[in-house]
């Protein structure tokens, strides 16, 4: 393991590469439809295949999944529906005798309504616990305290009959926003990572770790874009930075961890107070700007186009601000967003070339990449036809609002089929047998129509598959530091629809160049001769120099000669 060194020897958690397990559909074990733990035990092999090292698990605590396991009821414990403390211990150690190390995913934002300290807390006005949660009067004139709204839309206050308060939760109503301010809740977070840690895992994904400290004046915001209102009004609120050094000094700092920030609302103007080598808060975070990329004014259902040129000047602005002190992770999808073949590659005609494509640019970026289940086997969006199919509370409550503007339900589940994160919660689809392999049972969801051809047993049997390629570029940036930490510089005067970038350290310079369409485009490489080290369409080594063509959705690793 690399110590860092005065920046000169890069820590392991940079050199990694990450790999999401969503618990819930990625492989059942019993025949009850769900995926658990000991599903995820025998699949462990089909991800170090691919030369990952950290595994990033999400949420598998007790919950009543109102929002899938976000919405946590005992911090300590493992839901029924995943397995038993036995089988967490087991996963653990099995991931670290293949050499891998696991980060889990936890939640420090809020719990879930029928946590023990939210059944107290709503108890009476003086219980101990009420201080564990925002209370408020109603407002003057009657309904909620001020004009916040929930990120599933509606109002972020809800109304609690017995005690004639609302409480917050920016979230769905069964998941209650955490009182940072009392003490109480710090200490008690504390003995819960402690907890984890003392198990041996080696980090946490901290879900929306900039909401935890709010803006006590709870005054309305004045933003009508929801995206200000994450940044100026939830996120980045004023003891944020002392919540977290105080994590770090209570807890990061005792174990040689892997701290991997959710970070909505954080910014390029302020992403280095939270990951700055000098800042003891957080390893790293994800920043959604790419994600939210085509949401439009209204919510995320109102979607808009997005351009390529958006989308490299997000990428750019990000590298610029992090400079040498901060660092990010890397992903194009995750649970929460749409598959990326689908959103930002061709999931028809050019469903491997575009896969291929994707996979080298967050490979080849300066951040530690982030793979999210099913993604190296190129799973798509779903277009399920029935609002029944349809699980996530977002989607579901999102539904409810768009009948009431007057929508129909078949004008919804077009915009569901593009925006909805049940996309990506589809079961990983691992054979061509019944239900992809994932279960002998009941899914909990559909299972992706199109599992008889895409599945991991096909791609293990494919030379040419997406699986295979995500191995070899993962071999490829471990063997060569300049794709993990070298200057990124984004290569001017290129064609429209072309994403090209060097990569810089010590003298070696590397050229990415990514074409992101379904035409051939000619390109002209800087002065030199350039050596292919990795091509979606064909061998490497071949030998490159001024004006090149590129096929459609053809993308290259180039290394001057
Ligand atoms: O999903 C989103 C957009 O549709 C995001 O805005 C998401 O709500 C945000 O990134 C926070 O996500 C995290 O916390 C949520 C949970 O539902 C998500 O699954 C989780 O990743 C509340 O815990
Ligand atoms: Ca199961």
């Amino acid at each position: 393991m690399h110590q860092e060194n005065e920046g000169k020897l890069t820590p392991w958690w940079k050199e990694s590469v990450i790999y999401q397990i969503y618990p819930r559909s990625f492989q059942d074990s019993n025949g009850d439809g769900i995926g658990d733990i000991p599903g995820i035990i025998s699949r462990l092999d089909h991800i170090h295949g691919l030369g990952v090292d950290v595994i990033w698990l999400s949420p598998f605590y007790p919950s009543p999944n109102a929002d899938m396991g976000y919405d946590i009821a005992d911090y300590k414990n493992i839901h029924t529906d995943y397995g038993t403390m036995e089988d967490f211990d087991h996963l653990l150690s099995e991931i670290h005798s293949r050499g891998m190390k696991l980060i889990i995913d936890i939640v420090l934002n809020h719990t879930s309504e029928t946590h023990p300290w939210f059944i107290e807390s709503r108890s009476s006005i003086d219980n101990p616990y009420r201080r564990y949660y925002f209370w408020k009067d109603p407002a003057p004139g009657g309904g909620p305290p001020n004009n916040w709204q929930s990120f599933f839309g509606g109002p972020a206050w809800t109304f609690d009959h017995s005690t004639g308060q609302y409480y917050l939760h920016l979230f769905t109503k069964e998941q209650p926003d955490v009182n940072w301010e009392n003490e109480h809740v710090r200490q008690a977070y504390r003995d819960i990572l402690r907890f984890w840690l003392d198990k041996g895992v080696d980090g946490f994904r901290l879900d929306v770790i900039p909401l935890i400290s709010k803006r006590l004046d709870f005054k309305d915001t004045p933003y009508a874009d929801f995206q200000h209102t994450i940044q100026y009004v939830y996120s980045n609120g004023d003891r944020i930075h002392e919540y977290i050094k105080w994590l770090h000094h209570e807890v990061f700092s005792d174990y040689p961890v892997m701290t991997l920030g959710e970070g909505p609302g954080i910014m390029p103007s302020n992403v280095n107070l939270y990951t700055g080598n000098d800042r003891s808060e957080l390893n790293m975070i994800y920043h959604l700007d790419h994600m939210f990329i085509d949401f439009g004014d209204g919510d995320k259902f109102d979607h808009g186009e997005w351009t390529l040129e958006k989308f490299m000047k997000i990428f750019d602005e990000w590298d610029e601000a992090l400079g040498d002190s901060g660092w990010i992770s890397i992903s194009l999808d995750n649970h929460d967003f749409p598959r990326m073949v689908s959103r930002f590659g061709n999931d028809g005609e050019y469903w491997k070339q575009s896969a291929k494509l994707l996979a080298t640019c967050i490979l080849t970026m300066r951040g530690t990449p982030g793979i999210y289940q099913g993604s190296e086997i190129g799973m798509k969006n779903v277009a399920f036809q029935r609002i029944e199919d349809y699980r996530d509370v977002e989607t579901l409550n999102f539904h409810r609002k768009y009948l009431d503007k007057g929508f129909t339900t078949e004008e919804f589940l077009k915009r569901v089929h593009r925006q909805g994160r049940d996309n990506a919660r589809t079961p990983v689809q691992w054979s061509d047998a019944p239900n992809g392999g994932f279960t002998t049972g009941e899914p909990w969801i559909g299972v992706h129509p199109e599992y008889r051809e895409i599945n991991a047993a096909n791609a293990l049997d494919d030379p040419d598959s997406i699986y295979y390629y995500y191995r070899d570029m993962i071999a490829l940036r471990k063997q060569n530091p300049v794709l993990v930490t070298g200057v990124y510089k984004r290569l001017s005067g290129m064609p429209d629809n072309i994403f090209a970038y060097s990569r810089q350290l010590e003298g070696e310079i590397w050229l990415v160049v990514l074409n992101f369409y379904e035409g051939t485009a000619q390109i002209v490489l800087p002065p030199g001769v350039w050596k292919s080290k990795i091509n979606n369409y064909g061998p490497s080594g071949e030998l490159y120099r001024g004006s090149t063509q590129l096929e459609p959705w053809q993308s290259m690793v180039l290394k001057k000669n």
